[in-house]
């Protein structure tokens, strides 16, 4: 057991917070080139301008903070200033919400494996971090990417993206700040929730192990997985308890309890789906789950706010409701409160999914 330092316990602090009760994170962490792709599937342009345009319509909706705990961002927002001149980090904090950065800097191809990727940015990392936590920013994110496909993922892959997710971790709690760990097993693909089911049982326990040997603080930290789904091409359908069940019933079986937060990632679901299935999660299994269970999405949240907001300041005021809609309909989810508009199949049973 690790003796609790002042930025161990710094980082545990920041933990609780971002899981406090009816609240979740918002991912706005996207980096300038897959920024640009979601503007250009809205006709939005791709400036810089745009960018810091439509992160400051997110960050002045009015009571974000009732929902959103904390808030991922990119490292151009934080350098950008907003039309009154003032700093994101500073927006962020006055809307009451924790502000947090992204600090991996991308996945690229993982030699000798094909179709498998590796995520770049510890050169230098004990250093940005340094000058994000001199900047006011107390979490960081890092995203590994996991393929299923023929002959994939390998265990090199997973082992190799594990160990740099820890070393990751290390270093952002020797610098007092919060690591948000984010393991994806990624939706494409025609893959069963049984495939997806042993991928993921399968990273998540390299990934403790691997957070073991390099000293990281369990409670100090929270984790970011996918939901265990069926592939986006599966011609198999689950329903939203068997993907709760699933997923609880897996992250039981690799999730210490002394992690304080599971926070997940949508990884492409449509929006009300992942709210339907995070809210099934605690509506059923919430007094049976050591952790809190709630959300860090993006494209969820998101998506249905730029398909309103169409880069036009007409728009902003009915944008900022539909986030402000989504943000709660997820807070309502956190605490299994979501009002269902997919009703329950079946009751689970957890012990006896496998
Ligand atoms: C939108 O994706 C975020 C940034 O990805 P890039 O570095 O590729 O631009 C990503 O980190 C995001 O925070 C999480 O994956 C969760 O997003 P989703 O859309 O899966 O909820």
């Amino acid at each position: 057991m690790r003796n609790a330092n002042v930025k161990i316990q710094g980082a545990r602090d920041t933990a609780k917070q971002l899981v406090a009760a009816y609240k979740g994170l918002l991912a706005m962490d996207e980096s300038n080139p897959t920024c640009n792709k979601r503007f250009a599937q809205f006709g939005i342009p791709e400036t810089a301008e745009a960018r810091r345009d439509y992160r400051e319509l997110i960050l002045t909706t009015p009571d974000l903070g009732k929902y959103i705990s904390g808030a991922i961002l990119y490292d151009e927002t934080i350098r950008q200033q907003t039309s009154d001149g003032s700093s994101f980090i500073d927006l962020v904090i006055k809307a009451g919400i924790i502000p947090g950065i992204k600090v991996d800097l991308g996945t690229t191809d993982m030699a000798g494996f094909p179709g498998e990727k590796i995520t770049e940015g510890l050169d230098g990392l004990r250093e940005r971090l340094n000058e994000y936590a001199g900047m006011g920013l107390r979490f960081a994110k890092w995203r590994a990417v996991i393929s299923i496909g023929n002959g994939i993922p390998t265990e090199t892959c997973i082992a190799t993206n594990m160990q740099i997710l820890a070393q990751y971790a290390a270093l952002c709690q020797e610098a007092g700040i919060m690591p948000i760990v984010e393991p994806e097993v990624l939706m494409d693909g025609d893959h069963s929730i049984m495939q997806c089911y042993d991928v993921t049982e399968s990273v998540l326990k390299t990934l403790f192990y691997e957070l073991y040997k390099q000293g990281v603080d369990l409670e100090g930290m929270l984790l970011k997985p996918n939901m265990v789904l069926t592939g986006k091409n599966s011609i198999e359908k689950s329903s939203v308890t068997e993907v709760a069940d699933a997923t609880v019933k897996c992250l039981l079986e690799c999730v210490p309890a002394a992690v304080p937060g599971v926070a997940f990632l949508s990884g492409g679901q449509d929006g009300e789906m992942a709210t339907n299935r995070l809210n099934e999660m605690n509506r059923i299994f919430k007094s049976r789950i050591p952790w809190a269970l709630t959300f860090s999405f993006s494209r969820a949240i998101q998506l249905p706010v730029l398909e309103i907001w169409k880069g036009k300041e007409e728009n902003k005021i009915p944008a900022q409701q539909e986030l402000c809609y989504r943000a709660k309909g997820n807070s309502d989810a956190r605490w299994g409160q979501f009002d269902f508009a997919v009703e329950p199949e079946r009751e689970p049973d957890i012990f006896n999914y496998k």
